[in-house]
């Protein structure tokens, strides 16, 4: 009896693992779409995540804080400004590599972060 009891939780410990398994791989697909939208939240005076990584293409700006903030890239035309609980979509046609972002508003305050975008 004992033994029989003990198969039965190994084999629940498997479909577990399996079931994990194929959660994870469904996300990867849209990845190599090229068109690739992704989400950078603005709180008060902090980008999430604080340096973004990103496709090229449509970036939504979420502004989960109580001020106005911008999404700012440093040397590019790329420079916009969203309303406290606003969002708003812009796009990011830029080349692969690393850029400076921040807060126009609130650079001073470390509202600045490593934006990457991917080829
Ligand atoms: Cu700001």
């Amino acid at each position: 009896m004992k033994t029989m009891k003990l198969c039965t939780s190994i084999a629940s410990a498997g479909l577990i693992l399996l079931a994990a398994c194929g959660g994870g791989g469904d996300d990867g697909g849209s990845a190599d779409g090229g068109d690739a939208t992704s989400t950078v939240t603005l709180r008060d005076n902090v980008f999430a995540p604080a340096d973004p990584v990103i496709g090229a293409g449509d970036v939504e700006l979420v502004n989960e804080g109580v001020s106005p903030h911008t999404f700012t890239i440093e040397g590019e035309d790329v420079d916009v400004e969203v309303d406290a609980g606003q969002t708003t979509t812009v796009p990011v046609d830029l080349p692969a590599g690393t850029y400076t972002l921040f807060c126009s508003f609130h650079r001073g305050q470390g509202m600045e972060g490593t934006l990457t975008v991917e080829a």
